[in-house]
């Protein structure tokens, strides 16, 4: 499958913008000026933006909360996400939190509810849902290696393979799930494997370069569409950063970070648009200008918003407003 030019600047794009917002979130965390807590793809930011991409407008995502890139690829702008961490009124949530648990169902995006792995079934739901009404659009969902030791992983996985739905289920392995790794939460290498027990085809792909997880994700996709039901793609991948930033991650060998900052997907991805001659380096710093720039606003934008009444507290909790 080949890749188009402008696909390639597209995933470059979100890619350096979801890395440059992170790490702008990261900084006013540490300054105090967030509220709640910041939990970044740091290192992984290839795979949200890789598979979001991949997408039609018509398509659903059910992110987890490691999915910046997706969030952004699907149009939930910087604005609304920065104010939502500084907990105003024009955040995604109406300043009825400070983090990313969000979603918009105008833009297909399902609200990301905490508890890991209850995405997947939630995506196999709308997945069937199309089905149904012989629809050619597909549902997508992400969580983590530890997300797919749950029980819900393996009920969804189980359905969306009996019942055929148009559902992909990305994995990021980052190898650590919270400070547990690998080898003691699963007697397996590959998270893959697990999608074997379902008979979903699966493909383990380098989660650190964005144009191998987009053209996984397109092939997926286009099995979907054709009506031949889920897959899974495994991408592997390190967190470079702590779980959270509140926590400095002691427990990851510091010569393993060492080996993976060398696969720094951002910088791959730099490199590779240089040396195939599809960007200039001035192409890239133009690119990382209007970056830092649409950032700058995000958060004048978030710090001149008001903070919500207390009475839109109770808005929308309910389907009969209290
Ligand atoms: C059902 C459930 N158990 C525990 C938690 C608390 N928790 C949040 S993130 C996390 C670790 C997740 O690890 P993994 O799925 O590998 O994703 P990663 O954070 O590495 O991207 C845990 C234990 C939760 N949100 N939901």
């Amino acid at each position: 499958m080949d890749i188009e030019k402008a696909d390639l600047l597209r995933l470059y794009h979100f890619l350096k913008l979801t890395r440059r917002f992170e790490d702008r979130i990261t900084a006013l965390y540490r300054q105090g000026r967030i509220l709640g807590g910041v939990w970044t793809s740091n290192g992984m930011e290839a795979i949200s933006v890789g598979y979001a991409c991949a997408l039609d407008k018509d398509d659903v995502i059910a992110p987890y909360f490691r999915d910046m890139g997706a969030y952004i690829v699907r149009g939930i702008t910087v604005n609304r996400i920065m104010a939502q961490y500084f907990g105003k009124k024009t955040g995604v949530t109406g300043g009825r939190e400070g983090n990313v648990h969000v979603g918009d169902i105008n833009l297909g995006v399902l609200g990301y509810p905490s508890h890991l792995a209850d995405n997947y079934p939630v995506a196999a739901g709308v997945a069937l849902s199309f089905k149904i009404r012989g629809e050619r659009r597909v549902a997508a969902a992400c969580t983590g290696d530890g997300g797919t030791s749950r029980g819900d992983f393996h009920e969804a996985m189980n359905m969306a393979s009996v019942w055929k739905v148009p559902v992909v289920f990305v994995c990021n392995n980052n190898q650590y799930a919270y400070s547990t790794p690998l080898s003691l939460q699963m007697a397996i290498n590959n998270v893959a494997e697990r999608a074997l027990a379902y008979s979903i085809p699966a493909e383990t792909v380098d989660g650190n370069d964005v144009i191998e997880v987009f053209l996984a994700m397109k092939r997926a996709c286009e099995r979907a569409r054709e009506g031949n039901g889920p897959s899974f793609i495994e991408c592997r991948t390190m967190r470079m950063h702590g779980h959270s930033e509140h926590d400095a991650a002691k427990y990851v060998p510091r010569e393993l970070l060492e080996e993976w900052k060398k696969k720094d997907p951002v910088i791959r991805m730099e490199n590779y648009l240089l040396s195939n001659n599809v960007a200039s380096q001035k192409d890239l710093s133009d690119i990382d200008a209007g970056i830092m720039k649409e950032i700058a606003e995000a958060e004048e934008f978030a710090e001149k918003s008001p903070l919500p009444e207390g009475e839109d507290a109770v808005k929308g909790v309910y389907a009969t407003p209290v």
